[in-house]
């Protein structure tokens, strides 16, 4: 196996290889033998045909991921298609191969015969198929092999799991995948421009989950394989409607408030507000990222009231764990400092659950820090 391209790093794969290999086994060494030749077997057969599926809400580092690899497959010359269960938000549809992706809701009976001719179903950035909305009873019932590269805890179990949970980002990890498997050679500007998209924006912009070198050595080699970091700042960050900066000007002027009694920022936004500022995905994209600049604001909370639910997003400084409180309470989790929810109630009452679990929360944190003097 090639590991040259980071010669630092003895990082820790842990591998489930579950149907193809009767044994359940964990690897802890550098990108595991059994990855490269997994993946070169599934993806090197004749006429191998591949299917991508990203998480619901596809974000930056699921995006970049799916781009990424769908050129790398082209590079092979693998049949290759992506299906989501709903969109990739417009922000994010001048990487390469994402406009190509096929929405389930637009095209189920497509998605459907895709997935009975799969060879491999590779779930990028999650790690449950729970995350793929509609998608989840089909992809569920199918056969094939499945090949999750992600860094969320507690993956599901599949044929071959690649999961990392103190990498950055998936496409930090994709890097390794791929390089390990084919080659750094294989990587181009556009294949490094998505890996870069996942890196940055799973990081926000390399300030949170960004503090282990070895993220540093894959930006490195991005830039030496020709990544054009100027033009994916300008796509990602410098990019705005004036309707959005309005919204996010309404949500910050009249929206967010402060908990008395806890460090917590709490900004609900309702769907009028969402039709009144012409609101289109990815506009509320890092606004609850803008409360923790404020000393005194430890939490972050977003409440995005949707059609058919209301969906939180978490932000935390430091140690404090608000996937514990997702998981708890708002049929989420996530990771330590960014975590997402969603419940079924009027979004008056999820913000006043908010407030009611605001004293359990920290009550637990300072219980966790008793106990670890
Ligand atoms: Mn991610």
């Amino acid at each position: 196996m090639e590991t040259k391209g980071r010669p630092s790093v003895a990082l820790a794969f842990y591998v489930l290889p579950c149907s193809l290999f009767s044994k359940v086994i964990s690897y802890f060494c550098a990108m595991d033998k059994n990855v490269i030749e997994t993946l070169r077997k599934l993806t090197g057969k004749r006429d191998a045909r591949v299917l991508i599926v990203p998480h619901i809400s596809p974000d930056g580092d699921a995006a970049g991921a799916c781009s990424a690899l769908w050129q790398v497959m082209d590079k092979l010359g693998v049949e290759c298609h992506l299906m989501t269960c709903d969109y990739f938000p417009e922000y994010l549809k001048w990487l390469t191969r994402i406009p190509d992706s096929v929405s389930y809701q637009q095209h189920p009976i497509r998605c459907k015969r895709w997935l009975q001719e799969a060879d491999v179903l590779f779930m990028l950035d999650h790690n449950t198929m729970a995350r793929e909305g509609d998608l989840e009873p089909f992809t569920r019932e199918y056969k094939g092999n499945v090949v999750m590269i992600d860094h969320h805890p507690d993956p599901d179990e599949v044929t071959l799991c690649v999961s990392d949970t103190r990498v950055s980002s998936t496409c930090e990890l994709l890097y390794d995948v791929i390089t390990s498997t084919w080659g750094k050679e294989i990587i181009d500007t556009d294949i490094a421009n998505a890996l870069y998209t996942g890196i940055s924006t799973d990081t926000g912009g390399l300030n949170h989950n960004s503090s282990r070198p070895e993220t540093y050595l894959v930006i490195a080699r991005l830039l030496e394989a020709g990544l054009d970091k100027a033009y994916v700042h300008e796509e990602l960050y410098q990019k705005n409607t004036l309707s959005r900066l309005r919204l996010t000007g309404n949500c910050l002027l009249n929206k967010l408030e402060v908990d008395e009694n806890f460090p917590v920022a709490i900004i609900p936004v309702t769907l009028q507000e969402l039709e009144q500022y012409h609101y289109k995905d990815g506009d509320l994209e890092g606004l609850v990222n803008i409360p923790l600049s404020v000393e005194s604001v430890s939490v972050s909370v977003q409440v995005t009231e949707r059609k058919d639910r209301v969906k939180l997003s978490f932000r935390s400084k430091g140690d404090i764990p608000v996937n514990l409180w997702a998981k708890t309470h708002f049929n989420g989790g996530g990771h330590l400092n960014a975590a997402g929810g969603q419940l079924q109630l009027p979004i008056e009452e999820v913000v006043k659950k908010l407030k009611e679990t605001s004293g359990w929360f920290f009550g637990e944190i300072i219980k966790m820090k008793l106990s670890s003097r």
